[in-house]
């Protein structure tokens, strides 16, 4: 296959650094205070050193935002745009580091990063540019809320700062966003090209650290919003910490996504879906499609074909650009991971994409695991890896039945040359998004997020827009009315 991609500009960005980094608050950095190590997943080497906040610091960067609020709100929405669009530029600019960075850190395959993540992350920074520029006659009514709290998951590292960041800063926000532990680099390099596209100081302010950090961020009294992404666990510890305060709040937790494949299905396409709907990012998507659903009559030769075309995947070191899937996360994930499946799959029968594993690194097998019951553990709760789980059904209705059979709603998939069957179970179905002969579509433009224990809220598209708003206040003096 083609030669892996060279590594060589992300590690002197790095080494250039020291592999230390400080917060970034304020427009400033900090001196690196206490630090925890960050591993590449693809081969257990220590990347960096990156800083664990503690409380104070927490509080200077929810400083540093609340004084640069008012002014930055007090732009017209076109001037913001200016930042917004030079941060979209930067961010295409330097692509490439962003990318490598991204799959140094996380373990994803690099054609994902360079061809899905990265390119998103820009065309995010362009849409909401474009927002910021219609607020002022589009939006006139609405005002920024004021101090966003953004705390972030590992498996889309800077496509989920971008989900929060981008919106926020569009609307006359600040923030102050905390990248997962496992993953802060390529929002580090981010706060560099905050610098770099002048944004104001204060505007976006970045500390790394654990869920501590996370909890104080949380607690902290002059923060008007919290947006975070992660665990349906963390979820609800942050719901109780918020609920009896001010803030605001939007959650987008886990999922254990259907993909229906009804009998009339384009087979061909619907198993390539499912490459994206699991193998996508190993797994560790919050909207994969982990859960199958083959009608009856095609479930033997839907299997057969899912398993040659699972032969041919190709597991490997994330920088090789002809591998299909990296590394997990860590190795806490890959263990996670590991015992669900040996924990359940007596339930089921297993089939792993044959494959020799690299002996270093979080990796593990494309698995798929048929013959379930609904009502399976594994059927029930995220794996967040990649495995699918299956079972089968009859009739429209009871795939319908078995899809909502779970706490989750994150999205659905539904596959079927019938579009009149396909527009008449997607309304049906628990989930925030529905995707028909299709699978993972995202875009800026259009409103993502679940229901029930998923979350509410949406990231995207009006709806996401208008989550960092509040009403304006406005008044005028009336004249008395004479008769
Ligand atoms: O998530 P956490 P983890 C699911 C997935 C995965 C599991 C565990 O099933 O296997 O969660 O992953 C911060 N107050 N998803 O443990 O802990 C934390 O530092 C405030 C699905 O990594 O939820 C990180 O920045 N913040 C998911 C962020 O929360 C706290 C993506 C998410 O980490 C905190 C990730 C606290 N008390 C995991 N504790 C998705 N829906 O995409 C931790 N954090």
């Amino acid at each position: 296959g083609p030669a892996p991609e060279s590594d060589g500009e992300a590690q002197a960005w790095l080494d250039a650094r020291e592999r230390r980094f400080g917060l970034f608050i304020d427009g400033h950095w900090t001196e690196p205070g206490e630090t925890f190590e960050s591993r590449n997943p693809g081969n257990g080497e220590v990347l960096a050193h990156v800083t664990q906040a503690g409380a104070d610091e927490v509080d200077a960067a929810v400083r540093a935002a609340r004084r640069a609020q008012p002014k930055w709100a007090g732009l017209s929405g076109h001037q913001r745009a200016r930042f917004l669009y030079a941060l979209a530029r930067l961010v295409q600019k330097h692509a490439r580091l962003f990318a490598v960075l991204e799959t140094l850190d996380n373990g994803k395959p690099i054609r994902e990063s360079r061809d899905i993540d990265v390119p998103l992350v820009a065309r995010h920074f362009y849409y909401h540019a474009g927002m910021a520029q219609l607020q002022d006659a589009e939006l006139p009514d609405r005002g920024a809320l004021g101090v966003a709290g953004q705390i972030i998951p590992w498996n889309f590292p800077l496509l989920m700062l971008a989900w929060k960041v981008a919106p926020a800063i569009a609307m006359g926000n600040t923030v102050v966003l905390k990248p997962a532990e496992y993953t802060s680099l390529t929002a580090l390099l981010f706060a560099e090209i905050c610098t770099e596209a002048g944004l104001p100081r204060g505007v976006v302010n970045i500390v790394t650290g654990d869920g501590q950090v996370g909890a104080a961020i949380t607690a902290h009294e002059d923060i008007d919003k919290i947006a975070f992404t992660g665990s349906t666990e963390v979820g609800r510890i942050i719901r109780k910490a918020t609920a009896g305060t001010g803030k605001s709040l939007t959650l987008e937790l886990g999922g254990k996504s259907p993909y229906i494949v009804f009998d009339d299905a384009d087979i061909d396409s619907a198993i390539e879906g499912l490459v994206d709907a699991i193998w996508f990012n190993q797994g560790q998507v919050c909207c994969a499609g982990s859960r199958l659903l083959v009608q009856e009559g095609i479930a033997d030769r839907f299997h057969a074909k899912l398993k040659a075309r699972m032969a041919k995947l190709r597991i490997g070191d994330p920088l090789d650009k002809s591998i299909d899937v990296g590394a997990l996360v860590d190795p806490v994930q890959l263990d996670s991971v590991t015992r669900m499946v040996e924990a359940g799959k007596g339930a089921g029968e297993i089939y792993q994409t044959p494959c020799t594993l690299p002996n270093r690194g979080c990796y593990y097998p494309p698995t798929l695991i048929t013959g379930l019951a609904p009502s399976d553990t594994l059927m029930q709760e995220e794996i967040f890896g990649p495995v699918l789980v299956a079972t089968t059904f009859r009739t429209p209705a009871e795939a319908v039945e078995i899809a909502n059979n779970t706490r989750y709603g994150l999205a659905a998939t539904v596959w079927s040359e019938n579009i009149n069957l396909a527009l008449d179970v997607a309304p049906k179905l628990a989930a925030g998004v529905v995707w028909i002969n299709t699978t993972n579509a995202f875009d800026a433009a259009a409103g993502f997020g679940g229901v029930r224990e998923s979350g509410f809220g949406r990231e995207g598209g009006w709806e996401g827009l208008l989550a960092y708003t509040k009403p304006k206040g406005k008044t005028r003096p009336l004249s008395p009315i004479t008769a």
